[in-house]
C-alpha cells in the first residue's frame, strides 16, 4: 500500500477499548469517516486525511516512523514503547479524556502486604515488563518479571507467578480473581501523539487545522457558557467566582438601571456548589448551557 503523501495519516486502534472513542473524537472534529469498521484504512470524505486501523501496540511505531503523522494510543502502551530499544520519535500533544486506567501491582487478597519490600524475591506477571521493571528498580526491590500477553490475572492461580501487574479500571477483574491492588505503577489515559519526523508544508498545514479542531473539541467538553443577572455592586464578587472565565461580557439590562447580564465561557466544570456561591453573592437567573463548537 502506497501512502498518499498529500494526506495526513492517522493511526487508530482497529477494535478494542479505544476504538469507538477515537473515531468519535475525529467525528466531533468534523471528519466524515468513509468505510466500515472492518476495513484496514478509511478515507475522510471532507478532510485531507486517511485513517489506518491497527493494533494499539503498533501505534507508537507507526507514528515514530512517520508512516502515520498522528495516532491515538494509551499512555501505558506509549511509555512501555518509550522504555524499549528504539528511541521514540513522537510527542504527546493532548490527553483526550477517555481510556482512563491505572497500571497496578496486585496480590492475592489473603496476602499480608507490607510495602514494596513484600514483593522481593517474587515472580510478577505482566504485559508491561519495562514499566514494571522501572518501578521495581526505583523501589530497589529485586523481583522476577514474567511477561504474558493476556489473561495476566490468571497467573497466580495457575502458579505462573505470585503476583500480577495489570491495568485496572473498575477493579472488577481483580476482585473476581481474588486479588487486591497494592501499588500504582502508572496512571494512564488515551493521548494524541504526533510524529517528530519532518512534515512537508502541505501536511503541516493540514495538521495545524486538525489540531485546532481537536483543541476545540477538547475545550468544549469541559467548557460551559454561563449567563446570569447581577446588580452593579455584586459584579466584582460574582465575576471572581466564575471558574476559568476570562473577561466576561457585562451588558446593561433593559429597564433595570444598575443591573447587568453577565455572560462568560467557563473553561472548567461548573458544579452546583459554584451556582450556590454565585447565588449567595447576589446572582439571579443563572443559566449554564453546553457549548457545541469553539475555536480559539
Ligand atoms: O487488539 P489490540 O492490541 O489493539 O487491543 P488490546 O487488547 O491490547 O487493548 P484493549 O482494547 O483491551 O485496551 C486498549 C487500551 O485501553 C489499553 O492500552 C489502555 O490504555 C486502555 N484501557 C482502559 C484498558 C482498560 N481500561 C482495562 N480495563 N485496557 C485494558 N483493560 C483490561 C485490563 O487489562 C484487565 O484485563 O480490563 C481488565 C480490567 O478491567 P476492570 O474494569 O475489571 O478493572
Ligand atoms: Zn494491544
Amino acid at each position: 500500500m502506497l501512502a498518499d503523501r498529500s494526506r495526513l495519516h492517522i493511526a487508530l486502534q482497529k477494535s478494542g477499548r479505544l476504538a469507538d472513542s477515537s473515531r468519535e473524537l475525529l467525528r466531533d472534529a468534523g471528519l466524515r469517516i468513509e468505510g466500515g469498521k472492518n476495513s484496514l484504512t478509511a478515507r475522510v470524505g471532507n478532510f485531507a486525511a486517511e485513517l489506518m486501523f491497527v493494533r494499539d501496540d503498533d501505534i507508537p511505531t507507526f507514528v515514530s516512523d512517520g508512516v502515520c503523522e498522528f495516532g491515538i494510543v494509551g499512555q501505558n502502551v506509549l511509555e512501555e514503547f518509550a522504555l524499549g530499544p528504539t528511541e521514540p520519535t513522537c510527542e504527546v500533544l493532548a490527553e483526550l479524556g477517555f481510556g482512563h486506567c491505572t497500571l497496578k501491582i496486585a496480590v492475592p487478597e489473603s496476602f499480608a502486604y507490607d510495602g514494596p519490600q513484600s514483593l522481593a524475591g517474587s515472580r510478577i506477571a505482566t504485559s508491561y515488563p519495562r514499566l514494571l521493571k522501572r518501578f521495581l528498580d526505583q523501589a530497589g526491590v529485586p523481583a522476577e518479571v514474567v511477561e504474558m500477553n493476556g489473561a495476566v490475572e490468571l497467573a497466580p492461580r495457575l502458579q505462573i507467578a505470585n503476583f500480577i501487574c495489570d491495568l485496572v479500571s473498575t477493579g472488577a477483574t481483580l476482585e473476581s480473581n481474588g486479588l487486591k491492588a497494592v501499588e500504582t505503577v502508572l496512571e494512564s489515559g488515551a493521548v494524541l501523539v504526533r510524529t517528530r519526523k519532518p512534515m512537508d508544508e502541505v501536511r503541516t498545514g493540514i495538521a495545524d487545522q486538525l489540531l485546532s479542531r481537536i483543541d476545540g473539541v477538547l475545550a468544549t467538553k469541559e467548557s460551559k457558557y454561563i449567563m446570569l443577572n447581577a446588580s452593579e455592586e455584586a459584579l466584582a464578587r460574582i465575576t471572581a467566582l466564575l471558574p476559568g472565565a476570562e473577561a466576561p461580557t457585562v451588558l446593561p439590562l433593559h429597564g433595570r438601571p444598575g443591573h447587568f447580564a453577565v455572560h462568560a465561557v467557563c473553561q472548567e466544570s461548573v458544579f452546583w456548589e459554584t451556582l450556590q456561591k454565585l447565588k449567595g453573592a447576589g446572582a439571579s437567573a443563572i443559566l449554564v448551557v453546553p457549548i457545541e463548537k469553539m475555536m480559539m
